[in-house]
């Protein structure tokens, strides 16, 4: 499959600012600094279209990409780079204005087919556990994927995810994707699942 384009569309800071909700979209969330905005990249093969820092807290809107691909199931569709939750340093005006656009957007945006919830695949966070909790509680199709295992030694990686699978609370059954921005390591696992996702029949036609 190519990516025939990939085209940053607009930044989002409150409702009225998302796009009409032609195509369909997947949303990117997790806790700051996790590698929302790595993997959106990564996915892409593209160096900086969504924009990295070291910095916890970069991303602060709601990004939004629209992708075409040579894949007939994909075709168009958005790619959505959240916030990060989880970060302390942001001032607590911005804090208060994060929360309700984001619990709005994932609640109510009819055209977001999935969500993928990104989580270190070293340490998880009580935020974590609460979102994927949250998530459930509104039935958002969920894709919980475990970045930066490039930083884990391939002696410890099964036991680790393992792990990080216990520790988030999933079902035997709940796939836990690993992926690494650096390698590509997991990038068409992922692909294989959006595809499913926007493919895949849509809840108002079923
Ligand atoms: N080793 C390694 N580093 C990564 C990976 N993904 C991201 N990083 C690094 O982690 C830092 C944060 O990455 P971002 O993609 O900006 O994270 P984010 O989740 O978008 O962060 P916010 O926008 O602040 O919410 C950067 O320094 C990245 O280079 C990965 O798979 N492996
Ligand atoms: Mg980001």
């Amino acid at each position: 499959m190519k990516i025939v384009s990939a085209e940053f569309i607009k930044s989002c800071v409150s409702p009225e600012q998302f796009p009409q909700g032609e195509l369909d979209e997947i949303a990117f969330a997790g806790r700051s600094n996790v590698g929302k905005s790595s993997l959106i990249n990564s996915l892409l093969n593209r160096r900086d279209l969504a924009k990295v820092s070291r910095t916890p807290g970069k991303t602060r809107a709601v990004n939004v990409f629209r992708i075409s691909t040579s894949d007939p199931n994909l075709d168009q569709f958005y790619l959505v780079d959240l916030p990060g939750y989880g970060f302390a340093k942001v001032s607590r005006s911005l804090r208060l204005q994060w929360g309700p656009l984001m619990d709005g957007y994932l609640v109510d945006r009819e055209s977001l087919r999935g969500v993928v919830l990104l989580v270190d695949c070293r340490v998880v966070t009580e935020q974590d556990r609460q979102t994927i909790a949250w998530l459930r509680s509104i039935r958002r199709t969920t894709l919980v994927v475990a970045t930066k295992v490039d930083k884990l030694k391939p002696s410890e990686r099964v036991r680790t995810l393992k792990h990080t699978h216990h520790d988030l609370g999933l079902a035997q059954g709940e796939t836990l994707i690993p992926y690494s921005s650096v390698t590509g390591d997991g990038r068409e696992w992922v692909w294989g699942a959006l595809r499913d996702l926007i493919g895949g029949p849509h809840p108002e036609s079923s």
